[in-house]
């Protein structure tokens, strides 16, 4: 009943995307009825509605410890346990990263990555292939109460020399001073360096997935966090608390994490101001308190850089109260909604808006072909009834005439057909050059080299030099393959040129490959990379494990973009004259049909009605065919003129 809006949103998301996923299982099955499927459309279309159900919306809270995020997330998402579901408590809370999902196949569980992995090369995303690296504990979902009890392993501390802090990147000694503490012998430190959480709640199990992270310290040791995942996110939410208003270490944290991690247009990206209830027991009343909670918002807004509006005012303690006791009153003062109302009409419509556009980018020339290939069959069978229901049969010499015309055009297309065969083999020796040119091997090589110097440089200045010219060679990887790529294109364009200027065929822009975007994405994670190292230099030491992390993972970023080029080009040269192809088979298929009617028809005269009625019976088929395509792109939420449209763009 209570955080009904977010709930109820993404319910009804989930549910839109499901049907999405089945319209596209319709027209995969359609294509297959009418033999319009071949192997890599098909596999496509798998591909996409796979990508589609494993779809996860992911809510990543950041600010410095403290400030309320770990409630918040009980608040807005667990208050119907009953209970406070993870541990918050003031001091330094929550110390590790904690990803909070539901795992179908691997059911509920907590897993633990120990804090000394950070001494490893691996990043987070490697361990997180390998199960058998983590610590499980089970959860039982039936009982709020030893779920929260389980939770409590994620605070764990322990104590280490001040030489394996320092080792781990978690001894500061200014921190250190400031808490009174000078020249310990050892020093506690958190047991875990990341934790995930699987349980089958009903919005984990609709696809929300939540990533709390702690404070600077662990942003600032943890360059995979601030690189990766928290770009990777949908939404930002950046916690400040009213009673410590914007901080230097907020500022530090908004600035080189979050900032950075949400692009130029700010998108998904919301400020909550926590703890407004530290100013409920003011004594300037409800006027005073409006005005100060304005006041405070204006002016983080002013430091901040950002919209006013962008900034929630919230009481994450008193709403988890508040939804516990299901008191409405103290709800409303919580002014939790308000952030609910937010995630869920802002966040979610734009996810709804990025899947659409993938999903018309990736099918829409499908959808395109099939409806195109539709018509012209269409318009084809009626011109051939018309013409057998206007022409005089009895006439010998007429119908040798058209049987004459019909092999003369047959045998002019054989030899057009042909001749596309053999571009379409020119094309496949080129799109397997543009392929080859950044396969994953010369990639890995590339990469392998550098890291091979960078182990051999001694100096953080040495790495940095290593790690510029492998951004350097890989730029320039790409550069020879966007020559190769303009080449291809251009054959691409010449082959349904010609189809175009002498059969008519209906005008199907090819979906074009590029690589430009490859490229802008492979200097911004450079740029990003550099700007990260900037930020955090005082901490880093030469050769100290930050930089190898960073580099580590600016390494995996870029592999990422070029293994996503490599699989764009590989899918875009096995699809993209299919719609060509299956245009032409149609096409023969028209001529060879006609001409055989004529035969049909010169060989034993009188048969003219029994063939107009067999035209007359493929008619109604194709029209009952395209009528089930046309329920299956309103199914899809598609205008077909919109489609047309985009296909001529991209
Ligand atoms: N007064 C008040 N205290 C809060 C509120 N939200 C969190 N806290 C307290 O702030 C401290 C830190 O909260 P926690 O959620 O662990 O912060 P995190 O480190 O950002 O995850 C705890 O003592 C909470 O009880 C709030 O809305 N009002
Ligand atoms: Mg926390």
């Amino acid at each position: 009943m209570r955080n009904l809006e977010f709930k109820e949103q993404l319910h009804e998301y989930s549910q839109w995307r499901e049907d999405i996923v089945q319209a596209i299982e319709m027209f995969r099955e359609w294509r297959g009825r009418y033999k319009f499927n071949d192997p890599q459309s098909t596999e496509k279309l798998l591909s996409i509605m796979s990508n589609l159900q494993s779809d996860q919306i992911t809510l990543a809270f950041a600010a410095e410890f403290s400030r309320g995020k770990t409630e918040l997330i009980n608040a807005l998402f667990f208050a119907d346990t009953g209970v406070r579901l993870l541990p918050s408590s003031p001091g330094r809370t929550t110390m590790s990263p904690t990803e909070i999902f539901w795992d179908e196949e691997g059911g509920s569980y907590i897993r633990l990555l120990n804090i000394e992995s950070r001494l490893e090369d691996i990043s987070l995303m490697e361990h997180k292939q390998n199960p058998d690296r983590w610590t499980q504990v089970d959860l039982d979902c039936e009982s709020p109460t030893q779920m929260q009890k389980a939770f409590k392993e994620l605070v764990a501390t322990k104590r280490v020399s001040r030489k394996m802090a320092e080792d781990l990147g978690l001894w500061s000694e200014r921190e250190a001073a400031e808490q009174g503490i000078v020249n310990p012998d050892s020093v506690e430190i958190p047991c875990w360096r990341h934790a995930l959480i699987s349980f089958p709640q009903t919005l984990l199990k609709e696809g929300l997935c939540i990533l709390d992270t702690p404070g600077l310290n662990a942003l600032g040791s943890e360059p995979e966090l601030t690189l990766s995942m928290l770009p990777n996110a949908q939404a930002i939410i950046f916690v400040l608390a009213a009673d410590t208003g914007v901080t230097k270490s907020d500022m530090e944290m908004w600035k080189n994490h979050v900032n950075v991690s949400r692009g130029a247009n700010k998108q998904g990206l919301a400020v909550v101001m926590n703890k407004i209830d530290s100013m409920w027991d003011d004594l300037a009343g409800e006027d005073g308190y409006e005005e100060s909670i304005e006041k405070q918002i204006k002016s983080s807004a002013d430091i901040l850089g950002l919209d006013k509006s962008r900034i929630f005012p919230v009481s994450a303690k008193q709403g988890l109260l508040a939804k516990v006791k299901s008191d409405n009153d103290l709800l409303g003062k919580s002014r939790l909604n308000l952030l609910e109302h937010y995630l869920s009409e802002d966040i979610l419509k734009q996810r709804r808006q990025i899947l659409m556009d993938i999903v018309q980018k990736d099918i829409g020339f499908l959808v395109n072909e099939s409806v195109g290939v539709c018509d012209t069959r269409l318009e084809s069978l009626a011109m051939q009834l018309d013409e057998f229901q206007k022409v005089d049969f009895e006439n010998q010499e007429m119908t040798g005439k058209l049987m004459a015309e019909a092999r003369d055009q047959q045998s002019a297309y054989q030899a057009n057909v042909e001749n596309f065969q053999a571009s379409r083999k020119v094309f496949s020796v080129q799109a397997k050059m543009l392929i080859d040119s950044f396969a994953k091997d010369k990639v890995d090589d590339v990469i392998r080299s550098a890291r091979m110097e960078m182990k051999k440089s001694l100096t953080t200045y040495g790495m940095k030099q290593n790690i510029r010219k492998l951004f350097d060679d890989l730029r320039d990887l790409l550069q020879e393959s966007v020559d190769m790529s303009n080449e291809t294109r251009r054959l691409v364009k010449a082959i349904h040129k010609k189809f175009r200027d002498e059969y008519g065929f209906k005008e199907i822009e090819p979906k074009f490959f590029s690589i430009k975007q490859y490229q802008f994405e492979l200097e911004q994670i450079f740029e990003e990379g550099e700007a990260f190292r900037n930020s955090t230099k005082t901490t880093m030491t030469e050769q100290s494990l930050v930089i190898n992390k960073l580099y580590s993972t600016l390494i995996f970023n870029a592999r990422d973009v070029l293994n996503r080029a490599h699989e764009e080009a590989v899918s875009w040269s096995g699809t993209v004259l299919t719609p060509l192809m299956h245009q032409i088979k149609n096409h023969k298929k028209q001529i060879e049909s006609r001409l055989q009617m004529l035969r049909k028809i010169n060989e034993s005269k009188g048969d003219v009605t029994e063939n107009i009625a067999q035209l007359e019976h493929e008619l109604k088929l194709l029209t009952q065919q395209r009528k089930e395509l046309n329920l299956i792109v309103k199914n899809l939420q598609y205008e077909e003129d919109v489609l047309e449209d985009e296909a001529v763009v991209s």
